[in-house]
């Protein structure tokens, strides 16, 4: 019999649009307090950060924010109540990368490897034109464009700095000092 261990989830969290007369920040702290309804025990929370919008020009700045959570979810599992809290605040689907209401996304859970080392690898290493029209069909972990975007690294540098890619071998804060430092600088807290 196996019994499903507790493990550590890093999540982040985007917003560039309201929800009514609610902004993004009133609506990543309303998904934060969320976790709990969907067995996440929320452990750290990063600040929220003010983003410029990637690609540039594609719609108004984000609110980003990381959170460490708790849980005895499997990664398929996280992810589908990811996607049920994205669904509580409206988020359709109408266009990758497109402006969102919220986007959760499952940046890592402890040092697991999904579907295998090749194909995240793959992902990985996408040339930049094709990552805006392919989107991944299956769950991939970590998150394939973690250790290039400031607007994930800032705020996961506030909870877990030392948390170590299992690919790459690189720890959060090491990702991050990677980064040109524009890039990071444009990440201002609120
Ligand atoms: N998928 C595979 N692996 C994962 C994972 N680890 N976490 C699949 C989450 N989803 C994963 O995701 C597309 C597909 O990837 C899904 O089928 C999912 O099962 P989606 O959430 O449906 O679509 P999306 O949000 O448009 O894609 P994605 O990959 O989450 O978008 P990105 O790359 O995160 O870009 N600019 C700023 N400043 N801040 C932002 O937060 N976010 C985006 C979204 C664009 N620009 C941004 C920001
Ligand atoms: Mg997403």
């Amino acid at each position: 019999m196996s019994a499903n261990l507790e493990q550590c989830a890093l999540i982040a969290l985007g917003a560039n649009l309201p929800i009514g007369s609610n902004g993004p920040q009133e609506t990543l702290r309303a998904a934060v307090a969320c976790f709990a309804d969907e067995s996440m025990c929320l452990r750290r929370a990063s600040r929220f950060f003010a983003t410029p919008c990637h690609p540039v020009g594609a719609g108004p700045d984000y609110v980003n924010a990381a959170a460490a959570v708790t849980t005895t979810l499997d990664a398929p599992g996280i992810l589908a109540a990811l996607h049920r809290i994205e669904a509580r605040f409206g988020r359709q689907r109408a266009q990758r990368w497109g402006m969102r209401t919220l986007d959760l996304d499952l940046l890592a859970l402890g040092d697991t490897v999904l579907p295998d080392a090749a194909t995240q690898t793959r992902w990985r290493d996408l040339p930049p034109e094709t990552q805006a029209v392919e989107a991944p069909d299956r769950l991939i972990l970590p998150h394939p464009r973690l250790q290039d975007r400031a607007f994930v690294l800032v705020p996961l540098a506030d909870l877990a700095p030392d948390w170590q890619h299992p690919l790459l071998g690189l720890t959060v804060a090491q990702m991050l000092a990677a980064l040109p430092e524009a890039d990071r600088a444009a990440v201002i807290p609120l």
